[in-house]
C-alpha cells in the first residue's frame, strides 16, 4: 500500500494484515471440541466448504483427537477418516493442512494435495516426521508439546511457562533446521491447552509478542479450549461450543500480537472479529 504525504513525496506503508483464519475439521469421533459431528466423510467435506465460504483461508482436517485423556486411533483408522476428506477439499480448491504427529499420514495427505502439515508434537512424536516435511518443502506447524494426550496434564510444570515454552520450542527449531528444514518452512505455536494449566494458558495469550519475536509465523490455537470457558452458580463449565465468543476475543487479541494465523471453529464469528480489528488499524 502506498500513501501520498504532505511533501507530494509518496511513501510506502505497511498495510497491517489480519491473520489468516484456519478453520478446525476434526474428522473424529471423540474430540472435544466438536467430536463426532464431523466424523462422516460427506458431512466432513460439507463443513469444510462451509467454512471456506465464511471466510476460512485454510483448512486443518485432522484425525486424532489431543483432548486430555484420548487415546490414539492406528495409524490406518487415521488414514481412513482424513485422506478422502483432504481430496476432496483440495479438489474443491482450498487450501488444507493435515493436523498429524505421524509421517505416513502426512506423507498421505500432501500426495492428496495438502500443502501444510500440522504436528502438534513438532516432530517430537514421529522420528521420520521431520526429514519426510524437509524433502517436501511445505509449510510445517511446530507446537510446544511435552507428551502425548494420555497423561499430557501430568506435564504442566514450568518455572515461568513463557520462558520455558520459548526456550523448548527454540529447541525445537534448531532440531528442525538441522534435520534439512528451511528456515521459511516453519510456523510456531505455543501449544494452548497442552500441558498447560489456565494460568499458563492466560500467560501465554498476555506474552504472545514474546513468541513472535522469535521470528517465525506464529499460529494461535485457542478456540473452545477448557481455560475459556464460562462457569454457572454450580462450577459447571459451559459446553465447548458455547465459547466462541470468547474464542474470537483472543482472535481479536493475537491479531494485536501480529500472529500469522488462528485455529478456530467459528469461522464467521471469527472473521468478523477480525474485520472490525482491520478497520481499527487502517484508522490509526
Ligand atoms: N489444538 C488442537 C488440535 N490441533 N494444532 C495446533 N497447531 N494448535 C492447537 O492449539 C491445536 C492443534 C485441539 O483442539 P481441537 O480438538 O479443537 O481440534
Amino acid at each position: 500500500m502506498a500513501s501520498d504525504q504532505a511533501d507530494g513525496s509518496v511513501a510506502a506503508v505497511a498495510e497491517v494484515r489480519a491473520p489468516q483464519v484456519m478453520g478446525v475439521l476434526n474428522v473424529t469421533p471423540d474430540s472435544f471440541s466438536d467430536g463426532g459431528r464431523w466424523a462422516d466423510h460427506d458431512a466432513a467435506v460439507a463443513h469444510g466448504l462451509r467454512m471456506a465460504a465464511a471466510g476460512a483461508h485454510l483448512l486443518d482436517v485432522g484425525g486424532e483427537s489431543t483432548r486430555p485423556g484420548a487415546t490414539r486411533p492406528s495409524s490406518e483408522e487415521e488414514l481412513r477418516r482424513v485422506l478422502p476428506v483432504v481430496r476432496d477439499l483440495v479438489a474443491e480448491g482450498l487450501t488444507v493442512s493435515v493436523d498429524t504427529m505421524r509421517a505416513a499420514t502426512a506423507e498421505a495427505a500432501l500426495g492428496a494435495g495438502a500443502t501444510l502439515v500440522n504436528d502438534v508434537s513438532g516432530g517430537r512424536a514421529d522420528p521420520r516426521m521431520a526429514g519426510l516435511v524437509a524433502e517436501a518443502g511445505c509449510r510445517f506447524i511446530a507446537m510446544h508439546w511435552r507428551g502425548h494426550s494420555a497423561h499430557m496434564d501430568e506435564l504442566a510444570n514450568y518455572d515461568d511457562v513463557v520462558e520455558d515454552v520459548v526456550a523448548e520450542l527454540t529447541q525445537q527449531v534448531d532440531a528442525l533446521l538441522a534435520a534439512g528444514l528451511a528456515p521459511g518452512q516453519l510456523v510456531l505455536d505455543p501449544g494452548f491447552g497442552f500441558s498447560k494449566t489456565a494460568e499458563h494458558n492466560w500467560r501465554l495469550l498476555a506474552h504472545l509478542p514474546r513468541l513472535v519475536a522469535l521470528g517465525h509465523p506464529v499460529l494461535v490455537g485457542t478456540s473452545r479450549k477448557r481455560f475459556l470457558a464460562a462457569y454457572d452458580e454450580q462450577g459447571v463449565p459451559d459446553a465447548p461450543a458455547d465459547r466462541d465468543l470468547a474464542s474470537a476475543v483472543t482472535s481479536v487479541l493475537a491479531a494485536d500480537a501480529r500472529a500469522w494465523a488462528v485455529r478456530v471453529h467459528d469461522v464467521a464469528a471469527t472473521c468478523r472479529a477480525l474485520q472490525v480489528w482491520q478497520e481499527v488499524q487502517r484508522a490509526r
